[in-house]
């Protein structure tokens, strides 16, 4: 049974990559760091199934920031993949926050990295690198275009590409980045556009929301389904040689046009209820990502099937049928 490592996997990535690799068979490992809440509302379906829990799935302690930690679970679990999804991954707060959003992001991959090469063997690694390494690169972007990172969290994801293909290139250890667009789902966090849209869209329909306030409704973003995306982290690390890839739908859409479908949906005009507020703004804002993914469509044999039509119904489906929940419980505290 090949058996699988994985940071962050109480993120929205990690769950559905969590169930990818269960439904394969994988035995699958987590390091999970102490909190005195619960964070794993999007793994709670894998905690309530008593054969996943006694025999494939386990949560070990242990932080991204202590390398000895890490270097002590690989040793116990012997994985044959690691996939590290664990960041700070939220680019606003990456500029309130800009020094624990570096030291996250990078000590967690030189650590993993670090670890895979004095523990040895055959371990194969994921590093998921971003788009917004791009920045200001005009679209589309590919594996060949330049970063021009805008924001600390720009920058940690700018080393830890880097710092992956380095340690490729130096000690041969079959590591993989994958750049990957946008992604989103039902579990987004809320605090994504997104989701921040569906989520508003739901409550505003249930009359348990009156407003939606948000920052820049001119970005264009290329958003693909997160679910797709989880496949193409396995099949990267599946190939016979490492390498790089990004990873799009190739279209591209505003905010604003976000706004207006996910509204529309719901038979409601996004004008009505959308204003817009400085502090939504970032200090240096990412005008156009849209990827061009020819480059894993032709080696991977992988192509996204969920656009962003189809993405955004499904996220509103699932947000009204919750706000309808929130509504039955009486939770009316207005969001944001
Ligand atoms: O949804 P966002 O916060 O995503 P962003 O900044 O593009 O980054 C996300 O995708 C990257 C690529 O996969 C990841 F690496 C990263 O970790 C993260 O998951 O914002 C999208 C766009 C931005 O241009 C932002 O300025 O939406 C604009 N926007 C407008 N109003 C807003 C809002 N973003 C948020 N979060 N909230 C708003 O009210």
């Amino acid at each position: 049974m090949k058996k699988a490592l994985i940071t962050g996997v109480t993120g929205q990535d990690g769950a559905y990559l969590l169930q990818l690799l269960l439904d394969k068979g994988y035995e699958v490992h987590a390091i999970k760091r102490r909190t005195s809440t619960f964070p794993t509302a999007r793994i709670d379906n894998i905690y309530q199934d008593k054969e996943l829990i006694e025999q494939r799935f386990f949560a070990h302690y242990g932080d991204i920031h202590d390398g000895m930690s890490l270097i002590s679970a690989i040793h116990k679990i012997e994985p044959d993949e690691i996939y590290n999804l664990a960041a700070q991954s939220h680019v606003r707060v990456s500029f309130e926050n800009p020094v624990a959003t570096v030291i996250d992001n990078i000590s967690g991959t030189i650590n993993i990295l670090e670890a895979i090469r004095q523990v040895g063997g055959n371990i194969r690694f994921y590093q998921a690198s971003s788009s917004e390494m791009f920045g200001s690169t005009p679209p589309p972007q590919n594996e060949k275009s330049p970063f021009n990172p805008c924001s600390p969290y720009a920058c940690s994801k700018v080393f830890g590409y880097y710092q992956t293909i380095n340690y490729r290139q130096s000690f041969n250890i079959f590591a993989c980045n994958g750049i990957l667009f946008n992604h989103e789902s039902p579990l987004r966090g809320e605090t994504f556009v997104t989701r921040k849209v569906t989520r508003a869209v739901g409550r505003i329909k249930m009359g348990i929301q009156d407003k939606l306030t948000m920052g820049n409704l001119d970005a264009k973003r290329d958003w693909g389904y997160a679910k797709e995306y989880v496949e193409v982290m396995w099949l990267m690390l599946q190939n016979s040689v490492p390498d790089d890839y990004v990873i799009a739908t190739g279209e591209m859409h505003s905010v604003r046009e976000l706004c207006d479908f996910a509204f529309g949906l719901v038979g409601l005009n996004y004008s009505d209820y959308v204003k817009t507020d400085e502090y939504y703004y970032r200090p240096k804002e990412v005008d156009c990502l849209c990827g061009d993914s020819k480059k894993a469509r032709e080696i991977l044999g992988w192509q996204p099937k969920v656009k962003f039509k189809d993405l955004i119904e499904l996220m509103v489906e699932a947000d009204l049928k919750l706000a309808a929940e929130e509504k039955k419980l009486g939770r009316f505290i207005a969001m944001y």
